[in-house]
């Protein structure tokens, strides 16, 4: 389906087509293959303008990457609003008019590893959004965790410098766990909260379909008549927030470092379209003190009990871009680009971003007119006295590029206010002297990431004890170690104790903590609040012999509710099966357990047993607490994984043990009651119940 962002970037497209090979100039070229040269052995001639002009070009092909969020991926899509209820509070006719559909492209990213890391590592994701509205581009730069490291902008680079490779070896990519980053946290207490975040599931997310979104800090809306409403914006995903685990993650950043780019963009060519809920926490100017918290301080979130999320509206993302460096890294997110009905709050962080994507962009995209390029033109007209520059691509007619003139007949004109859809800046009173200073409603850095820790289910918390210790167990000096141990036990003191006796510093004495009873059942991802098992990738391992008509049985009812059912077999090719040849979609060796969210097991597969690709495929998707099933004589598979007392069947009823669903029914009797149970488990996502620390995989 084409929008109308979609038409303006078709006039921009160049295709492959039939034309023969020509230079930048037109002009067509009899050979590119060998250098123009004196004599067929002799030196390369100058005159070979062809070779000049390739290599040229090749010479100057990468621009700086970001200097953070510099891995990502994108899609185009579309947003609409349910309907008109946000009108009272803004103008913004994206968020107010359902008849309107607006564009949107959506780049997905991790934070501090470089353009080539892998996927799957231990971050923040990066979910950032334009809006193409009829009244301007609206750029909701957000992330994947509701709060931030940081509370004031000129602490970024700090930050960032800390959390990067180290300086003098460029080591570790993409991962938190090294000394500078510990040692800045250990000093810095009030990236205490948002630490608890990274450490937690949210920072491995089993898909960029699969995130929440947060717009993070409180931004303003405003009515037609300029009255104020503060605001968070919240993302949903339809298919629930889900992670992987650890050692999974690690796995797969070998296996398929692109894991999250890949399943963005085969979902999207699938035809299985990303859906998110927009959703708005509203506050009334007249609450802005009401808190325990400062609303201005971005490391601190407004807990859904408090204010609960309203429902706006809702994205599709339909269409990946037709080339990475064009649209996905050429566009430019700048958390200023606002338009009428939205405005900015004094929040600190906030206030220096508003400065730095701008700056950016002008080092990274090479000068003034980067918003020229295709992805990051507005479908709203543009009509600017801004002249010249690198890369100017608009051929400005007529003499008068300034304001006020009689020579264009005074245009293009100024004036207007926010009911006509014209800008105009939120009218607040400052007052105030020029001070250095965190304000004093800023300091208390220990009472949500409490909030966040008392909120986590028992497997949540564990997984996030065994983070810091992975992260903690990485730090050389140990100091630093006790000085990020002290912060968490003013978080709570069974965390630090936990986390000490992992990594070898001495627990400290309890102190005082916030209370331990204040919980947010919202920041917790567990139960699963999904029971869609839609777009989740089942393997099915099979080999000669197997009992077709059982797998078509189950594939069938899993493709219904639209999971991917792969079969992967100890070769490419066929297997033969009774009913016929049945094609391989895989060859084992090709793929991995973890690239996989269940695992089934038909009848007829026990020469797998003697297969230890087979046998660990199973193990190991049993230690990541995936749904796994067997039917018949497949049973004999799990029977050879080291599944600890997990239940299996004794006979043709359906057992299901901590998310294995077996039977022993054979070939020709397997029905619903086996696709049935084991869609279940699929929906819940991982049996957390099962106790697999024992399982060697
Ligand atoms: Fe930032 C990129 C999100 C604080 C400076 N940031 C960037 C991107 C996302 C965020 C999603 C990638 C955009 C894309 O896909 O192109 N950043 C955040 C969030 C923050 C935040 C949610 C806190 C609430 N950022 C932040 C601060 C500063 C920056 C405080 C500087 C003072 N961020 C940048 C940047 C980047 C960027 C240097 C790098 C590339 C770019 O902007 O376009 O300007």
């Amino acid at each position: 389906m084409t929008d109308r962002k979609d038409e303006q970037l078709a006039g921009h497209r160049s295709g492959p087509d039939l034309s023969p090979l020509t230079t930048q100039q037109g002009v067509r070229v009899d050979h590119t293959d060998d250098s123009l040269s004196a004599g067929v052995r002799g030196p390369t001639l100058l005159e070979d303008f062809h070779a000049r002009e390739k290599i040229t070009h090749f010479d100057h092909e990468r621009i700086p990457e970001r200097v953070v969020h510099a891995r990502g991926a994108g899609a185009y899509g579309t947003f609409a609003p349910y309907d008109d209820a946000l009108a009272e509070f803004t103008c913004a006719r994206f968020l107010t008019d359902p008849a309107v559909e607006t564009p949107v492209f959506v780049r997905f990213s991790t934070v501090a590893g470089s353009r080539g890391s892998a996927d799957t590592v231990r971050d923040v994701r990066g979910f950032a959004t334009k809006f193409y509205t009829g009244q301007g581009n609206y750029d909701l730069v957000g992330n994947n965790m509701p709060v931030f490291f940081i509370q004031d902008g000129i602490k970024f680079p700090d930050f960032v410098h800390a959390v990067k490779p180290e300086p003098h070896n460029e080591i570790p990519q993409a991962a938190s766990a090294h000394d500078t980053l510990w040692d800045f946290v250990a000093l810095q207490p009030e990236t205490l909260h948002m630490m608890l975040w990274l450490m937690s599931d949210r920072a491995l997310p089993r898909s960029y379909r699969m995130m929440q979104g947060f717009g993070v800090h409180t931004f303003r809306l405003v009515a037609g008549d300029g009255r104020g409403t503060f605001v968070k914006f919240h993302w949903t995903p339809r298919l629930g927030t889900h992670s992987l685990v650890w050692d999974e993650t690690q796995k797969i950043a070998g296996k398929d470092p692109d894991f999250n780019r890949r399943d963005l963009w085969d979902a999207i060519e699938a035809g299985q379209y990303p859906e998110w809920e927009l959703g708005v926490q509203l506050i009334p100017e007249s609450d802005e003190f009401a808190f325990d918290f400062d609303l201005l301080d971005a490391t601190k979130l407004v807990p859904e009990e408090l204010v609960p999320v309203r429902p706006v509206g809702r994205m599709v993302l339909d269409r990946n871009p037709d080339n990475f460096f064009a649209e996905t890294e050429q566009v430019a997110f700048h958390t200023a680009n606002v338009v009428p009905g939205i405005d900015f709050t004094n929040d600190p962080l906030l206030q220096a971003r508003n400065f730095s994507y701008l700056d950016t962009q002008l080092i990274r995209l090479g000068g003034p007119n980067f918003a020229q390029l295709p992805v990051n033109r507005p479908v709203a007209p543009v009509t600017t006295n801004q002249r010249d520059g690198y890369h100017q691509q608009t051929i400005h007619t007529g003499r008068a590029a300034y304001h006020r003139n009689t020579l264009s007949g005074g245009c293009p004109v100024v004036g207007g206010d926010l009911a006509d859809g014209v800008f105009a800046h939120y009218q607040e009173k400052v007052d105030g002297a020029a001070v250095r200073e965190r304000a004093e409603s800023f300091r208390d850095h220990y009472g949500q990431a409490a909030l966040f820790w008392h909120s986590m289910s028992d497997v949540e918390r564990e997984h996030i004890v065994a983070a810091f210790r992975f992260e903690l167990g990485k730090v050389a000096e140990r100091d630093i170690r006790a000085g990020v141990v002290g912060h968490l036990n003013r978080v709570a003191h069974d965390l630090a104790e936990r986390v000490a006796t992992g990594v070898g510093v001495p627990v400290p004495a309890a102190t005082a903590a916030p209370p331990r009873d204040r919980r947010s059942p919202a920041l917790s991802q567990l139960p699963v609040r999904s029971d869609s098992v839609a777009t989740r990738r089942v393997a099915v391992l099979v080999t000669d012999g197997v009992d077709g008509a059982g797998l078509a049985t189950v594939a069938s009812a899993l493709r219904e509710r639209g999971a991917v059912v792969e079969t992967l077999a100890p070769a490419d090719g066929t297997v033969r099966t009774a009913e016929g040849d049945l094609p391989v979609d895989r060859a084992m060796n090709t793929m991995s357990s973890v690239l996989y969210d269940a695992v089934i097991v038909p009848s007829g597969t026990t020469d797998l047993v003697r297969d230890g690709y087979a046998v660990h495929f199973v193990a190991e998707a049993y230690k990541h607490a995936k749904p796994l099933a067997a039917f018949g004589s497949g049973v004999e598979v799990l029977r050879a994984a080291p599944l600890g007392n997990v239940r299996l069947a004794g006979g043709p009823d359906v057992t299901t043990d901590r998310g294995v669903v077996t039977t022993l029914a054979e070939a020709g009797r397997i029905g619903d009651d086996l696709a049935t149970a084991f869609v279940a488990e699929l929906a819940r996502h991982r049996a957390w119940e099962r106790d697999t620390d024992a399982v060697p995989a």
